[in-house]
């Protein structure tokens, strides 16, 4: 196994700022807004402050999924906010979530004396909806708990997912076999969950689509789909053939094809929508397919 021997840590650790990696410029061990930035605001009840990582996409079907559910109320404007320039650390979005980690959102929608309530953490977000417009979660209590106990599942596994095999995958300055390793192995056997579970399950909470597999599909499904980290191949992740249905079907719907572009930097021109202010923005995107 490859190594790195030269390493013993400090007595007490210090911030190396010039450590390399995809992200090195962004991060710093303290929280708290940098720069005094203002956030731009829509017509809309929802304003969403966010980027189509897989954490953002969650937000952006939800309300697909409800706008496509006929609930007029949750329309929204999906600002675009560039984590790799730094704005998640600018005071306004702070103000929204002092985590500064996409997605951050805030809802207009009931008359607060023009003080709108703040969400964040996706999963959180998806609760918030979900609650708001009593949709997407199932009614029986046997089943919504079921749905709660993957949501919540997703969010805390998935940081294995992202902050682990695909950093040390993807974006570390050069592979760690330990790492890479250590992060494959919890990857693959995540996956072995839910192919598991999908074998005997049409969605995840049962036989309901919900918050869970809105809130799963974006890491998992893109995963196995390919469309994150390049990783199909390296993962085998076409043997995990439950978890392939079920992110092909997930795919299939409407709200997510719509969700899945808004705020969008990358990929095919017709893939990438950097702001959303109406439904109009994703149907044209859509045409221009
Ligand atoms: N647990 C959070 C995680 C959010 C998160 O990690 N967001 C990332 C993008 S996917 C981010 O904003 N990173 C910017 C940073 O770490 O500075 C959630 O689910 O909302």
């Amino acid at each position: 196994m490859s190594s790195d021997n030269n390493y013993t840590p400090p007595k007490v650790w210090t911030w190396n700022s010039e450590n390399g990696g995809e992200w090195a410029s962004i991060n710093r061990p303290t929280a708290g807004a940098r720069h005094e930035q203002e956030l731009p605001k829509g017509e809309h009840p929802f304003q969403l402050y966010s980027l189509a990582t897989p954490n953002g996409q969650k937000v952006t079907i939800m309300l697909e999924e409800l706008l496509a559910m006929g609930h007029n109320n949750a329309e929204y404007d999906a600002h675009l906010i560039k984590i790799g320039d730094g704005d998640q650390f600018g005071s306004d979005f702070v103000d929204i979530n002092p985590n500064s980690k996409i997605p951050a959102l805030l809802d207009y929608s009931d008359d607060l004396d023009d003080k709108p309530q703040r969400v964040f953490e996706s999963g959180a977000i998806l609760l918030y909806l979900s609650e708001k417009f009593d949709a997407l979660l199932p009614k029986d209590h046997s089943k919504r708990t079921e749905a709660m106990s993957w949501l919540f599942w997703q969010m805390g596994s998935a940081p294995y997912i992202g902050g682990g095999f695909g950093h040390f995958y993807k974006y570390a300055p050069f592979p760690i076999e330990y790492a890479i390793d250590r992060f494959t192995m919890e990857a693959k056997r995540q996956l072995d969950v839910l192919d598991k579970h999908l074998a005997n399950n049409e969605f995840m909470a049962g036989d309901e689509y919900s918050i869970a597999d809105i809130a799963i599909w974006p890491w998992y499904g893109n995963l196995v789909l390919g469309h994150a980290y390049d990783a199909v191949e390296f993962l085998d992740a076409t043997s995990y053939k439950n978890v392939l249905r079920w992110a092909k079907q997930i795919e299939s719907r409407e709200a997510v094809q719509r969700g899945r572009i808004v705020n969008r930097t990358w990929g095919e021109p017709h893939e990438q929508l950097s702001e959303r202010h109406s439904r109009a923005d994703i149907d044209q995107k859509l045409k221009d397919n």
